[in-house]
């Protein structure tokens, strides 16, 4: 294991678990955030923007923010503040940001900054995949200088937003196809292993007490309706990070994954197909189970790092 960092762009819309994600990504030893893309989803793509300025300018980071889609590739935009709410990030009164937004669009600045690194660049996609889905699209040449996409979305099992679909993939299914078929080293981080990975009522006070960023996090953790303050608070987003810092807290099987985009139930679902009944090469590995408990360790000594 050398000491280089590894560089990732987040592609974020924050969102309470993405404040976590990036968060504990932004202080991570391993980890060399080059920039946060921002995407409609949790709520509309102003406030998502909005959220992931105040978050840089919290953490005191000079990480560059480009906002990107503000709707879905096909499909209408639908948003989920009843989970986080009205402004995405509610609970906590941050102040108005002073950052600038990046000057070029999500898609045209991932582009510039994959294409003016010097390694592969890891892309991060913690909301539905719009922004990665159209950056692929408009620019295959940059595959080549893509590591991999490590995504949190999609389910093996059952979904969170309909019986069958995570949200991430049912809010553009599309893009996720896309994704999906891209050709890429795709990790699918769903909710076989984001359902689990829970903060217990004890992580929730021991965060509290950790320093400024525990007090803000509890203050949303308030607000946050991804699980409860009670039987745990679901950690979706987080766990895309610790996929990539630490893989062995996981179980994968790699197999095909497709995404359906349309059907009277099922649109958005992600067919991950564990068997082999298709027959189809595989393009993705999965995620299909995570230790709880280790992951809870890691996930309150990470947030002992930030400020
Ligand atoms: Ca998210």
């Amino acid at each position: 294991m050398t000491d280089k960092k590894i560089p990732i762009i987040i592609d974020t819309d924050p969102g309470i678990d993405d404040a976590v994600a990036i968060g504990v990504a932004l202080f991570h030893k391993k980890l060399d955030v080059k920039l946060l893309s921002t995407i409609a989803g949790n709520v509309s793509v102003e406030k998502t923007t909005n959220n992931a300025l105040k978050l840089v300018e919290f953490f005191d980071k000079d990480i560059p923010v480009a906002k990107g889609a503000n709707k879905p590739l096909c499909i209408p935009y639908e948003d989920s503040s009843h989970i986080h709410g009205e402004s995405g990030m509610g609970g906590y009164e941050f102040p108005e940001p002073k950052k600038v937004i990046h000057p070029e669009h999500a898609v045209n600045a991932i582009r510039e900054t994959i294409m003016n690194n010097e390694e592969k660049v890891t892309l991060v996609p913690i909301g539905p995949l719009t922004n990665i889905a159209l950056f692929l699209t408009l620019y295959p040449e940059c595959k080549s200088r893509i590591e991999r996409i490590v995504l949190m979305g999609g389910s093996a099992s059952a979904g969170n937003h309909t019986p069958t679909a995570e949200y991430n993939i049912f809010a553009d299914p599309e893009a996720a196809k896309i994704v999906f078929a891209s050709g890429l080293d795709i990790t699918m981080v769903g909710l076989d292993v984001t359902s689990k990975a829970t903060l217990t009522p004890d992580n929730v006070e021991t965060i509290r007490d950790l320093n400024e960023t525990g007090r803000m996090m509890y203050s949303m953790f308030q607000h946050y309706r991804g699980g409860s303050l009670k039987t745990g608070l679901k950690m979706h987003d987080l766990c895309a990070i610790a996929y990539i810092v630490n893989p062995e807290l996981f179980k994968t099987q790699v197999c095909f994954v497709d995404v359906e985009t349309s059907g009277t139930y099922t649109a958005g679902t992600t067919i991950v197909d564990l068997k082999n009944r298709y027959h189809r090469e595989p393009n993705a590995t999965v995620c299909l189970d995570i230790d709880v408990d280790a992951f809870r360790a890691w996930a309150v000594e990470q947030l002992a790092n930030t400020r």
